[in-house]
């Protein structure tokens, strides 16, 4: 049972819109009650929240500081470049545009800002965890522009630089990403970048997943070498739903002329308030902590998944994200993750590379650690999730057995807080 502990921060939306209040408090259940893995998911501050639903949502201010279209704008215009100068300072770049909506509207600006249409985009494969954006047929990026891929390695499944470079080095791309959904490992950005160099390419790291291990100081960052950085806020960084594009200033008028007026419309100044307070919250010594538990936490997962027979791509993972291969266990990946959401444990099924099994139903299940850590979940918890995915794995079929683990879920949930939640 979980007990309501009052929330005046919806109280007119439970007022005026009951329906809707109830569909939100029961996600708020569900976010508290569940162990949540989904890799790209978190749960942001009540700070980031209250920000992001502040009157900024009221505000029309399309253009950029001291260059806007709408009269207005004194508090805006402070407002947003404070948060670039943030995200500057935090990333160690000379420009950032904090505007794009999300992930893929800032890729395609990047490609915008630096490409003709047709010019080439180079980007790991879609089902070898690279994005959409990277020039997958089905995205925009792959028709407007044509793409080359590259693998991971058949045995390792590690990026195999060689080949990378080897690929550039014949198809002379205009512009190379490293970034990917599903990588467990780190990425050579100081290798990524000589060999976009030699190929006379762009760099582009797209480090969505990873942002705030490169703010917490657990992964290598791609600053000095990178044309442009983009990241969506919400992964690890913790921050509300957006993106930033980080980038040289020598591509700072081009970058922001590809967002407005190219792309976008007017900024959700309100979700740029929410995202300089996530930047404010990246910059404390505890969040260098969270993001070193959240890699020793993968890794004491990865670990005990591993004893208990799961195969892991790569063996096991350097950073937030374990992708595990389910074909030895015999069970499907979707057939896994529905079992592991009605047991309270929530993944997703996810393609391995080189999967003989279709994208909608693939052989493997991604988790990640950013969202447990930050309830203040540690290796201890991990062993015990690891012995609760096992035992869901092991009997998927099993409706009462799944529905036991889900009340013992919600159990051992009630003793790590959600931020910013109002129900326990
Ligand atoms: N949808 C994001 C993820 O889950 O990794 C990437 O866009």
């Amino acid at each position: 049972m979980t007990t309501e502990v009052g929330d005046p921060y919806l109280a007119e939306v439970e007022r005026t819109d009951p329906q809707i209040y109830r569909l939100i408090k029961a996600e708020e259940q569900y976010q508290v009650d569940s162990i949540r893995l989904i890799p790209s998911e978190n749960y942001t501050s009540r700070a980031v929240m209250e920000a992001t639903g502040s009157v900024l949502a009221n505000k029309y201010s399309e253009g950029y500081p001291g260059k806007r279209y709408y009269e207005g704008q004194r508090n805006v215009d402070a407002l947003e470049t404070l948060v670039q100068e943030r995200a500057k300072g935090l990333f160690g770049v000379g420009h950032a545009n904090v505007q794009p909506y999300s992930g893929s509207p800032a890729n395609l600006a990047v490609y915008y800002a630096l490409l003709e249409p047709g010019d080439k985009i180079m980007g790991l494969a879609l089902p070898h965890g690279g994005h959409l954006t990277h020039g997958w047929g089905v995205s925009a990026t792959g028709r407007f522009w044509t793409s080359v891929r590259y693998e991971v390695d058949p045995k390792t499944h590690l990026i195999d630089y060689d080949r990378v470079r080897a690929i550039a080095k014949a198809e002379r791309p205009k512009i190379i990403v490293a970034g990917a959904t599903a990588y467990p490992r780190l990425y050579d950005f100081a290798t990524f970048g000589e060999i976009a160099k030699g190929a006379g390419a762009y760099f582009l790291a797209d480090i969505s997943h990873i942002s705030g291990l490169i703010v917490a100081g657990v992964h290598p960052d791609p600053a000095p070498y990178a044309d442009a950085i983009m990241t969506t806020t919400h992964k690890t960084l913790r921050g509300p739903r957006g993106a930033m594009i980080l980038c040289k200033q020598e591509h700072a008028e081009a970058i922001d002329k590809a967002v407005f007026p190219a792309l976008q419309g007017g900024p959700h100044e309100n979700t740029i308030a929410g995202i300089g307070v996530a930047l404010r919250e990246a910059a404390t010594p505890d969040f260098r902590a969270y993001g070193r538990q959240v890699v020793a936490n993968a890794k004491v997962l990865a670990a005990e998944l591993r004893e208990r027979g799961f195969d892991l791509v790569t063996g096991g993972t350097d950073n937030h994200l374990i992708l595990i291969d389910l074909t030895g266990k015999k069970v499907i990946g979707k057939k896994a993750a529905k079992a592991l959401d009605r047991a309270g444990i929530v993944g997703n099924y996810n393609t391995i590379p080189f999967d003989p099994r279709k994208p909608f139903s693939p052989s493997g299940l991604r988790i990640g650690t950013p969202s447990v850590t930050t309830r203040g979940m540690k290796e201890e918890e991990m062993r015990r999730i690891a012995r609760w995915m096992d035992e869901v794995v092991a009997h998927v079929d099993d409706g009462d057995a799944l529905d036991r683990i889900a009340a013992e879920v919600r159990d051992f949930c009630r003793g790590f807080p959600a931020p910013g939640m109002h129900v326990v």
